[in-house]
C-alpha cells in the first residue's frame, strides 16, 4: 500500500514538472524542421493518410534522404512513421522521375529542369495519391521538402497542384569560418566545422546542417572565410573538406572555398603570385587537380582579392580580370568556377562607395566564361539600409552574384531581432534598369549566421533570417511576410493569431533597427572594428573611410554625404533614370536621403518637419517600435513553449536597452555639431555625450582570429 503511494506521488511530481501538454523542451536545435505539432483538423486528418511512401529502388542515398525525411516529418507530424511500399495504395506519396512515372499521367518534365518538382494529388486507378515529381533525385529531395512545407502551412493536401523550380542556379552559404573555429562576425558560437577533428570524427550537425540548407534548396557551401589562409588548400585540409563534401552530397550541396591569392607563394614556394607568371598558372592548374581527385563535385573558388589588406592581382600591376582568369582556366577543365568578390576599397579612394563600380565596370566582358563577379547588395558594407549597387545592371556581359549578410554584423549581432527578409526583398526587387536586381544576377549567396549554439544562430528568431535566405534565395519573387508566416507556422505555432501577431513583429523589425540606427540613409555610424553599437563621433582611425564622420559629414551647416554631381557624383554609376532621380534631393527616396545628399538642418521633409526634428523623430520612433514589439511578445505568453519565449522575452529587453542608448548616443553627438536645441517635448539622452564616447568593447564577439 505504502508503494503503491509512494509511486503515485512520483508519478505526479513528474507530471507536475513536465510543461504543458507534455511537449519536450524545446532549445531550437530542430529549427523549422520540428514536425512536432499535429496540425489542427483537416490538415491532420489528410497527413494521417499517407501511411506509405512509394519509391525506386534501389534508392540513391539522395533518395533515400528524401524517403527518410518524408518519414521523419509524417512521424513527428502524426504519430506513425510511413512504410516504404512498391503500391500506389490509397493515401500514398509517389516519389517519381520520368523512369518511374504512372503511365497516362502528364507532367511538364521539360520545364523541372534538374532541381525543380511537382507537387500534385490526384487520383490513380480509383486511389488518392499525391505525385512528388521530379527529374532527378535532388528534385525529388526538394519537392519532398516542399509537401513537409505544404502540410506544416495549411495547404490544402488533397487538392495539391505546385510546380518550382529555382530562378537562380547558385545559391550558397558562405562560411567566414577560421580554421582555428573561430568566426568573422560569427555571433553564435564557433564554427561547426572542427577542424581538427576532421575527417575522422564527424559531427552530427553536418548532417543536420545539410538537411537544413537542402529544406531550403541551398546547393552550395563555402566553408572557409573570404579573409583566407593558404593552409585550406594543402592536402590535410583537402581532405577535411572531402569528408564534409561526402556528407553534404546526398542533399545537393557543392563544397566551395574561399582561396588566397598568393597561395603560391606561401605553399608553393614561388618567388610570385602573378596571374601572368607560367609557373603561377601551372601552380594553380596542378592544385584544381588535386583538388578534384579528392572532391570529385568541388564547387569553385570564391575570392576576396585586394581588398582590406588581401592580396590579390594588382600587387602585381594586373586587374581582377586577370586574376579571375586564371583561376578559371586551372577549374575549367572539372566545371568549376569563381566567385571574384567586387567588394574592394583604398585608402585613397574618394567616395568608398563608388569604387567597386570604378573598378569592376570598365572590365565588363572581360572576365572569363566561368568567372562570376559577386556584389555586395549595397556599395557600403551590409547596411541597415543601403540603395542597391550601382553594378547590378551595369555589367551585361559579365555573370553577377548577389551577396547578402545573414549573420547582423551591422545590425545588432544575434541580440536584436531583426527579421532582414525585408531587406532582402528590398534588394531582389529593386529595378536598376527594366529588369530587377533577382533577374540580373546568376547567383545568390548569404554570409551566414550559423555556429555550435544549441540554437545554431544565437537566437530563435536569427533562425529565420537563415530561413528567408535560402527561400528567397530559391524564389526572389516570394514576399518576406509570406516567407515569414511560414517560418513562424514551422517554429513556434499554427494558431492564427499568434502566427498573425509573430509575423507582425518581424516585418516590423527591420524598419525599427533602420530608425534607432541609421535612419534617412545615415550609414557606418557603428563602434570601430566590432560594429556594436553607436560611434558617429569617431574621427581618428588611420583611413579616412573607416572613420563614421566621413559617412556622415555633419557639422553646423547640416548632415550626408553628397553623392550628386555636386558632390562626388558617385549618382552617376546608376541608370540614367536613376542617376537623374538621385541627383536631387527632391527626388531622392526619403529613405536614402543622407546616402546621396548634404543637407541643411532646417530642409523641409515629407512630414513637413525640418530636418533636425524629422531626425530625432526617426530616433524616437525606432525605441518606440522595439518597445511595442517587447509588449507583442508579452501578449505571446502561453502560445509558445516556456522556454522560447523567456528567451526571446530577454533578448527584446536587451534591444530595447540598446535602442535607447543608440538614439540617446546619436541625438547627444548629432546635437553637439548641430548646435540645435531639441525639439520640443523630446527626451534628453540619459546621460552626456562623454558618457557614450567613453563605452569599450574589447571583447565584443565576430572579430575573428
Ligand atoms: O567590412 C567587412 C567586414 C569584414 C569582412 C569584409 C568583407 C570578411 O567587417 O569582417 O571580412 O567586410 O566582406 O570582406
Amino acid at each position: 500500500m505504502k508503494i503503491w503511494i509512494q509511486a503515485l506521488a512520483g508519478l505526479l511530481l513528474v507530471a507536475l514538472l513536465q510543461p504543458a501538454g507534455s511537449a519536450p523542451v524545446e532549445d531550437g536545435y530542430d529549427l523549422w524542421l520540428r514536425y512536432r505539432a499535429l496540425p489542427p483538423a483537416p490538415q491532420a486528418q489528410l497527413l494521417a493518410r499517407a501511411r506509405r511512401i512509394v519509391h525506386a529502388e534501389p534508392a540513391s542515398p539522395t533518395l533515400q534522404a528524401a524517403v527518410a525525411e518524408l518519414k521523419r516529418g509524417v512521424a513527428g507530424l502524426t504519430g506513425r512513421e510511413p512504410a516504404s511500399s512498391a503500391q500506389p495504395v490509397d493515401g500514398a506519396l509517389m516519389l517519381v522521375t520520368p523512369a518511374n512515372a504512372p503511365a497516362g499521367v502528364e507532367l511538364p518534365w521539360g520545364q523541372l529542369g534538374r532541381e525543380g518538382h511537382v507537387l500534385r494529388s490526384l487520383r490513380l486507378g480509383g486511389r488518392a495519391v499525391t505525385l512528388i515529381a521530379a527529374n532527378t533525385d535532388v528534385g525529388l529531395l526538394y519537392g519532398s521538402f516542399a509537401w513537409l512545407r505544404a502540410a506544416q502551412t495549411g495547404i490544402d493536401l488533397s487538392r495539391l497542384d505546385q510546380r518550382a523550380v529555382p530562378q537562380v542556379g547558385l545559391r550558397l552559404l558562405n562560411h567566414w569560418d577560421n580554421l582555428d573555429r573561430t568566426v568573422e562576425r560569427g555571433y553564435a558560437g564557433a564554427s561547426i566545422w572542427d577542424w581538427w577533428k576532421l575527417p575522422g570524427i564527424l559531427d552530427a550537425r553536418y548532417k543536420d546542417y545539410a538537411r537544413a540548407n537542402a529544406s531550403l534548396g541551398l546547393n552550395g557551401t563555402v566553408l572557409n572565410n573570404v579573409n583566407a589562409k593558404a593552409d585550406s588548400l594543402t592536402a590535410p585540409f583537402l581532405a577535411k573538406a572531402a569528408a564534409l563534401a561526402h556528407v553534404f552530397r546526398p542533399y545537393g550541396i557543392k563544397v566551395w572555398l574561399s582561396a588566397r591569392f598568393s597561395a603560391p607563394v606561401e605553399l608553393g614556394g614561388l618567388t610570385t603570385a602573378d596571374p601572368l607568371d607560367p609557373a603561377v598558372r601551372a601552380w594553380w592548374k596542378a592544385k584544381a587537380d588535386e583538388i578534384y581527385r579528392t572532391i570529385p563535385d568541388f564547387g569553385g573558388f570564391l575570392v576576396k582579392a585586394n581588398s582590406e589588406g588581401q592580396p590579390g592581382p594588382q600587387d602585381y600591376g594586373r586587374n581582377h580580370a586577370d586574376g579571375a582568369n586564371m583561376l578559371a582556366e586551372a577549374l575549367a577543365p572539372h566545371g568549376g568556377r569563381v566567385m571574384w568578390r567586387a567588394f574592394v576599397y583604398a585608402p585613397d579612394a574618394s567616395d568608398r562607395a563608388a569604387q567597386g563600380h570604378a573598378e569592376f565596370q570598365p572590365l565588363d566582358g572581360r572576365f572569363a566564361a566561368n568567372v562570376i563577379v559577386q556584389v555586395k547588395n549595397g556599395a557600403i558594407d551590409f547596411q541597415p539600409r543601403e540603395p542597391f549597387h550601382p553594378l547590378f545592371g551595369a555589367m551585361p556581359r559579365t555573370p553577377l552574384a548577389l551577396e547578402l549578410q545573414i549573420t547582423k554584423e551591422y545590425l545588432g549581432f544575434s541580440t536584436h531581432l531583426v527579421y532582414l527578409g525585408p531587406l532582402f526583398e528590398e534588394v531582389l526587387r529593386a529595378r536598376p534598369d527594366g529588369a530587377t536586381v533577382a533577374q540580373h544576377v546568376q547567383a545568390i549567396a548569404g554570409v551566414a549566421n550559423v555556429g555550435t549554439d544549441r540554437n545554431w544562430s544565437g537566437s530563435d528568431f536569427d533562425q529565420a533570417n537563415w530561413y528567408a535566405f535560402g527561400r528567397m534565395a530559391w524564389d526572389p519573387g516570394l514576399a518576406s511576410a509570406d516567407v515569414a508566416r511560414e517560418w513562424v507556422q514551422q517554429t513556434f505555432t499554427s494558431a492564427p493569431r499568434a502566427v498573425d501577431s509573430i509575423v507582425a513583429m518581424m516585418t516590423a523589425s527591420r524598419e525599427a533597427v533602420v530608425d534607432y540606427m541609421t535612419p534617412l540613409g545615415l550609414h557606418h555610424l557603428m563602434g570601430t572594428g566590432h560594429h556594436h553599437g553607436p560611434a558617429p563621433w569617431v574621427d581618428n582611425l588611420e583611413r579616412a573611410d573607416w572613420n563614421p564622420v566621413y559617412f556622415h559629414r555633419a557639422g553646423r551647416d547640416g548632415i550626408g554625404f553628397d553623392r550628386s554631381p555636386r558632390g562626388s557624383n558617385a549618382v552617376a554609376q546608376y541608370a540614367p533614370a536613376w542617376a537623374a532621380r538621385l541627383s536631387r534631393p527632391e527626388t531622392t527616396p526619403e529613405a536614402w536621403l543622407l546616402w546621396f545628399h548634404h543637407l541643411p538642418w532646417d530642409y523641409r521633409m515629407a512630414s513637413g518637419r525640418s530636418l533636425w526634428a524629422e531626425l530625432v523623430a526617426r530616433y524616437d520612433r525606432g525605441v518606440e517600435s522595439v518597445g511595442a514589439l517587447r509588449v507583442q511578445w508579452a501578449g505571446l505568453r502561453g502560445h509558445i513553449d516556456a522556454r522560447r519565449h523567456a528567451d526571446v522575452a530577454a533578448h527584446l529587453a536587451v534591444q530595447e536597452q540598446e535602442a535607447r542608448w543608440w538614439r540617446d548616443a546619436c541625438i547627444a553627438y548629432f546635437q553637439s555639431v548641430s548646435g540645435l536645441p531639441l525639439p520640443a517635448g523630446v527626451r534628453p539622452p540619459e546621460q552626456p555625450l562623454d558618457a557614450y564616447k567613453a563605452l569599450r568593447f574589447n571583447f565584443a564577439p565576430g572579430r575573428g582570429g
